[in-house]
């Protein structure tokens, strides 16, 4: 389908979705988020996508809620129950990008603002540029984190320094992002897609069902005992140990060759 405020793009086995309104540091809007949940959708059903990356165009990654989309209705003096947009949009995005059982990239390339931190987090890679910039920005409009926000966070960067940036809003730089681990690496900003996009083929010429599994029993294993995880390693193992992938790994290793994996 045609979007409007995204756009969606395929390379090899590699979708990447762009968000695309740069004039604005690509704010989420109502209708970004039923483009984006659409795309995923999309990407997550179709088989030979192995790979995903979520980017920005212009300058910015996303600076969150688009905070226009509920000025209009303040100025008339009405107060909108922000719970229903959170329902009727991350609600339904965010555990649709966590989900997703292939990998998923964040490029930041610029700025990453509230909900956008939480777009980024909620995939399982974030690659920025040196020029990208994050802050938790919902506490400067007298708001909690949402979208995701008090759940992602403390798992990529722990409890406390997800405390700290949540109650202080400060803006961060992406070396500072690198340090505390909101961010995998760091890239030039001139190198920026190119490394991206090696770095995604790399992923989607991987065995993407080990991947799927691995993604899943990982994100569970935070909440389960040590018993419990040993026994789904176990159960999700059996089943790999049937994959084509598998076999390949063990022979090609065995021959001396690189593997040629095909995601089942
Ligand atoms: C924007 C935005 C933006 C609209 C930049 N909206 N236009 C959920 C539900 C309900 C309510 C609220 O929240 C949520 C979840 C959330 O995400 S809350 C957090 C919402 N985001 C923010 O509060 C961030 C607001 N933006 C900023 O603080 C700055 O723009 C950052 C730090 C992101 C970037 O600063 P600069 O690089 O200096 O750029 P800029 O401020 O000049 O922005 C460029 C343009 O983008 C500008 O438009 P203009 O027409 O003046 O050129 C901004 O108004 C527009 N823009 N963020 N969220």
């Amino acid at each position: 389908m045609g979007y409007e405020q995204i756009a969606v793009a395929r390379d090899g086995g590699v979708t990447t979705i762009t968000l695309n309104r740069p004039e604005k540091l690509n704010a989420l809007t109502a209708v970004m988020s039923d483009e984006l949940i659409e795309a995923f959708t999309e990407a997550r059903e179709d088989p030979e996508v192995r790979a995903l990356v979520v980017t920005g165009a212009g300058r910015g990654f996303c600076a969150g809620q688009d905070l226009t989309e509920f000025e209009e209705a303040y100025r008339a003096g009405e107060r909108p129950d922000i719970r229903d947009h959170l329902i009727r949009t991350y609600h339904r995005l965010i555990p649709l990008v966590v989900e997703t059982p292939k990998p998923v990239i964040a490029a930041v390339n610029g700025v990453a603002a509230g909900a956008g931190v939480s777009l980024a987090a909620a995939c399982d890679v974030r690659i920025a540029s040196d020029e990208a910039r994050f802050t938790q920005a919902f506490v400067k409009i007298g708001l909690v984190p949402d979208s995701g926000g008090t759940w992602l966070l403390p798992r990529v960067v722990g409890y406390a320094k997800a405390l700290e940036l949540s109650m202080t809003g400060e803006v961060i730089d992406a070396a500072t992002a690198r340090r505390i681990g909101l961010v995998n690496q760091v890239v030039p900003a001139t190198a920026f897609e190119e490394v991206v996009a090696a770095y995604a083929a790399r992923l989607a010429a991987m065995p993407t069902a080990a991947i799927a599994e691995t993604q899943k029993l990982l994100r569970e294993a935070l909440g389960v005992e040590l018993e419990e995880a040993l026994r789904r390693e176990a159960e999700a193992q059996a089943r790999m140990g049937q994959t084509d992938d598998h076999l390949e790994g063990v022979m090609a290793f065995a021959e001396k060759r690189e593997p040629r994996f095909e995601g089942r």
